[in-house]
């Protein structure tokens, strides 16, 4: 029988299968060895027992990341708000680049657009060519747009503690009734760290990942050390890229860059570029101390 593990506890996997059955499993032995553990979002083949089961087989992953800890996501949510904490468009940009890489798809969401027009930041990406949307848990604006975009598939909320995730969620799906707020993200983070990750089916023939209290800040340093040229992470340098003097041009000032000239003539976010050379900047010094060693 194939299922979706969507929880896992101590060593206990909770797997859905198509008819919406949940069973409890353990894996199987060479699982317990195997240093690619199974994680939440893993499709697997179980032997049912009653309510019980073990996981016999895993299939490939599309993806998985490390935060959440969650594999075959279709969809991450990158959440800021427009005031406390206010957007760093270097984590969006980063988590962009992290879901080119992972091949993700990434929604921009700017939230608490009630308390300050976070249509400045919306252009930025819209301009990049991202999916954008801008809304508020409060006042509601913006919900059928995250609903469209929970529509099947596996999803998951990334961004600043305090952006607003756990509440954009409630108000879409009360049933969760996760913790939200500045105290509770405190208290909460003895509750949330002993709390499992785990995946929320929805009505709207989907699962979202419920992960209050993680900090996409801490974003790992692995998933940027990307193995692929940097510069095709940035979908929105790729049409300019084409037209750099030199095909192995890294955009960093080279005559004859395309992508240069664009962000000068402004078709080019500048804070998308400036990104771009930060993260460049990191992935030279990670290369370096890699051949050090
Ligand atoms: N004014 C306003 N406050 C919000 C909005 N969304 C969340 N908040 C508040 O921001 C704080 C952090 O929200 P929370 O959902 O816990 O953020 P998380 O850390 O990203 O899960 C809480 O005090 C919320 O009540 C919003 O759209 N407008
Ligand atoms: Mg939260
Ligand atoms: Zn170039």
């Amino acid at each position: 029988m194939e299922g979706l593990i969507i929880k896992a506890i101590s060593g206990f996997y909770y797997v859905e299968t198509e008819n919406k059955q949940l069973f409890e499993c353990k894996a199987r032995g060479r699982f317990k060895n195997n240093k690619q553990s199974l994680l939440v979002g893993d499709r697997v083949e179980i032997m049912p027992d009653g309510d019980k089961g073990v996981i016999n087989a895993v299939k490939r992953r599309k993806n998985d990341l490390d935060r959440p800890p969650v594999a075959n996501i279709d969809k991450l949510f990158i959440v800021s708000s427009s005031v406390v904490p206010s957007p760093s468009t270097l984590l969006i940009d980063r988590m962009t680049a992290l879901c080119a890489y992972k091949n993700i798809k990434p929604i921009i969401v700017f939230n608490k657009n009630d308390l300050e027009d976070v249509t400045p930041w919306c252009n930025i990406y819209k301009n990049a060519g991202f999916k954008t949307i801008a809304c508020s848990a409060v006042s509601g604006e913006g919900m059928e747009e995250i609903i469209s975009e929970l529509q099947g598939g596996i999803s998951a909320f990334t961004g600043n503690s305090g952006a607003g995730k756990s509440s954009l969620l409630n108000k879409i799906f009360p049933k969760l009734a996760l913790g939200t707020g500045d105290v509770s993200e405190k208290l909460g983070r003895g509750r949330h760290t002993t709390r499992h990750t785990e995946l929320f089916p929805h009505s709207y023939n989907g699962y979202v990942a419920d992960t209050p209290g993680f900090s996409s800040l801490e974003a790992d340093k692995d998933d940027l050390t990307f193995k692929e040229n940097l510069s095709s992470l940035f979908p929105d340098f790729e049409d300019f890229a084409a037209f750099c003097r030199f095909s192995d041009c890294k955009h960093i000032g080279e005559k004859g860059c395309a992508v240069c000239s664009a962000v000068e003539e402004g078709k080019i976010e500048e804070t998308r570029y400036k990104s771009y050379i930060t993260m460049y900047e990191e992935l030279k010094d990670v290369k370096a101390w890699n051949i050090k060693k």
